[in-house]
């Protein structure tokens, strides 16, 4: 009896201790986050010319994730202004990058193998190019300085910045100034907008380091970045290099991990990710030497200068964004290069939703990549031209000097890239004998593999009509149009996807053709950037952004039977559209 009760009350001994310790750590934890908040919370209005360099280590991350939770509840008017001013202007949340001091910690996500690696001691140095248009001072900075602190400063040959004809007053003057104090870092000045392609070129004539290593303007470099990538270009300089593309996320520039994977791309021409083989991940995992990728991405590579040279630098016939990547990485191997990913060398890189800034080029995407296609795909430009019909009739300009390149290159055929680089896009050859349409409906995702988050009639707000399939198939694609509301009808619910798509009937996905901006329709579901919607705004004045062309869905009228395509994000009401759950 006496024991019994004795262990009742062990038991309930333990069982208060362990509320009586979780009580005191979360009420410990709480007053610490509010207290490092209290503390901050005065700096949110702050915007020095020059960003100041607070915030270090774990204030980041608390105070992101605190700034976000409360934004709109406890900010003032003029934050919320900044707020929003940054975002229009840089697409991604600026107020915050401003308050982060340029070297924060950052988690070290290299395998730990990666530690144990010795370089050899006579690695080439490298000129770092980095080219900007209308960057936010704190985030080109940042990148600045995340090289300058964790890279060996023999190793860094020198910094170019080019500075492409930005507006912004503090990207002249103020920038000039503070960079007086780094020897090493050069600022040039376009007097005219280049865009990247030939900023980069620009950019690499005034370099005289052995390697050039192109990044973004909104990186962040992580500790034991460099080696790794000049060490393979010094095994071999026909090598480029490619780290692994962390993500810096543009709302609470949290830095996140991204898995290994490759570069691919698909039939339109546009990039993707391409996941390991998983025999591939698991020797990587046990030995992270290069592995090599048929594609990259495009911002972030190091390549010895002469090869880059020697290689023809880039078509400085493309315009202001997009293609050169694809361009750069079959020309390397078509060339006989090779192109490496380099799983010890990681950086970091602000991803954001839409490109803040205008071309004067209308879609200089779909004319940069006719005139790649046109050098070097070959009879396998068929599959490009049966994906975007329209593109035949855009012009490209002269191309005789690149096909001149490939022919004094003595470069090989797309067809041995292919079956040699990247075999797999061998399986995916789109159907030339079926039309678009029926391929869409014939190869259907299967629904169950897709996690839905919502389900309901897309309202167009100021017509008051819902979005559904159009009936005819016209040009090859079901369009989608605008009808009166059936709640129940099949043809107008939608799905939306965890991925972020937008599915009609659960069946097809609403897609952009991304390389002319026009019309929306329903095409099979492939997770792509053009099938990748984003809701923006508030309630009942959301727009719906899409990931392929950076641009918003707009109806082309009020009227039943009005078409739907993506326009450069403004005001308009045709713009504004909810998803009214069923
Ligand atoms: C990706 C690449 C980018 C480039 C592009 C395709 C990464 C991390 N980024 O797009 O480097 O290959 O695909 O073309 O792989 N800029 C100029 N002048 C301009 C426009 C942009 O200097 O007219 C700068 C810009 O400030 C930035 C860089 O070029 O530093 C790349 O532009 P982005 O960040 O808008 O391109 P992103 O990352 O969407
Ligand atoms: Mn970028």
């Amino acid at each position: 009896m006496l024991r019994i009760k004795r262990s009742r009350l062990i038991i309930a001994l333990i069982i208060f201790s362990v509320v009586f310790w979780f009580i005191l750590y979360w009420n410990f934890t709480s007053i610490y986050a509010h207290h490092k908040y209290a503390r901050l919370r005065p700096r949110l209005g702050v915007h020095d010319t020059l960003p100041n360099k607070g915030l270090e280590s774990d204030d980041v991350q608390i105070y992101s994730e605190i700034y976000l939770e409360n934004l709109g509840k406890v900010v003032t008017a003029d934050d919320q202004r900044n707020y929003d001013a940054g975002y229009h202007t840089h697409a991604f949340n600026q107020m915050l990058s401003d308050k982060l001091s340029y070297i924060r910690p950052l988690p070290d996500f290299r395998n730990r193998r990666c530690k144990e690696i010795d370089y050899p001691q006579d690695l080439p140095s490298a000129s770092i190019v980095i080219c900007f248009f209308n960057e936010a001072l704190s985030a080109l900075l940042r990148t600045v300085h995340t090289v300058l602190e964790r890279s060996p400063a023999n190793l860094i040959h020198e910094i170019i910045l080019v500075d492409d004809n930005s507006d912004m007053d503090y990207l002249k003057t103020e920038l000039d100034t503070y960079l007086k104090s780094y020897p090493k870092v050069k600022l040039f000045h376009s007097e005219e907008r280049l865009g990247l392609i030939r900023a980069r070129m620009y950019g690499a004539k005034q370099a005289t380091g052995q390697v050039l290593l192109f990044l973004d303007s909104h990186c962040e470099v992580t500790t034991g970045w460099l080696e790794p990538l000049l060490a393979a270009v010094k095994t071999d300089p026909h090598t480029v290099s490619v780290p692994v593309m962390d993500i810096i996320n543009a709302d609470s520039f949290f830095y996140e991990a991204s898995d290994l994977v490759r570069g691919g791309f698909n039939w339109g021409m546009h990039y993707q990710w391409d996941p390991l083989p998983p025999d591939l991940t698991k020797k990587i995992f046990e030995k992270p030497e290069p592995y090599p990728s048929p594609t990259m991405a495009g911002g972030l590579f190091a390549i010895d200068r002469n090869y880059f040279h020697h290689l023809g630098e880039y078509d400085s016939g493309m315009e202001v964004w997009g293609g050169e990547n694809l361009e750069l990485s079959f020309r390397i191997w078509q060339c006989g290069g090779h192109l490496v990913i380099v799983p010890c060398s990681r950086v970091g890189h602000i991803f954001r939703k839409r490109r803040p800034y205008g071309a004067p080029v209308h879609d200089s995407f779909t004319r940069n990549t006719l005139r790649m296609v046109h050098v070097w795909l070959d009879e396998y430009k068929k599959y490009y031209f049966h994906i975007n019909p329209r593109a035949e009739d855009i012009e490209f300009g002269n191309i005789t000097g690149r096909v001149q390149l490939r022919k004094n290159l003595n470069c090989k055929s797309f067809k041995w890239y292919l079956e040699n680089i990247y075999p797999e896009q061998l399986t995916k050859l789109p159907d030339l004998s079926q039309s678009l349409h029926a391929q869409a409906v014939d190869n259907n995702f299967r629904p169950s593999k897709v996690i839905i988050r919502a389900r309901g009639l897309l309202k167009h707000v100021s017509s008051g009509l819902c979005v559904q399939s159009e009936k005819t198939v016209y040009d090859k694609r079901a369009l989608v149009q605008l009808a009166m509301c059936k709640p129940g009808d099949k043809d107008q619910l939608w799905f939306e996807s965890e991925q972020k798509d937008l599915r009609l009937a659960n069946l097809l996905c609403l897609d952009v053709n991304q390389d002319e901006g026009l019309y929306a329709r329903l095409m099979k579901c492939k997770g792509s950037n053009p099938q990748t919607w984003i809701w923006s705004g508030k309630d009942s004045n959301r727009q719906l952004m899409n990931y392929g062309t950076a641009e918003c869905l707009a109806a082309t009228g009020v009227e039943p039977g009005a078409l739907l395509k993506t326009e450069k994000c403004s005001e308009s009401p045709l713009m504004l559209f909810k998803l009214v759950i069923t």
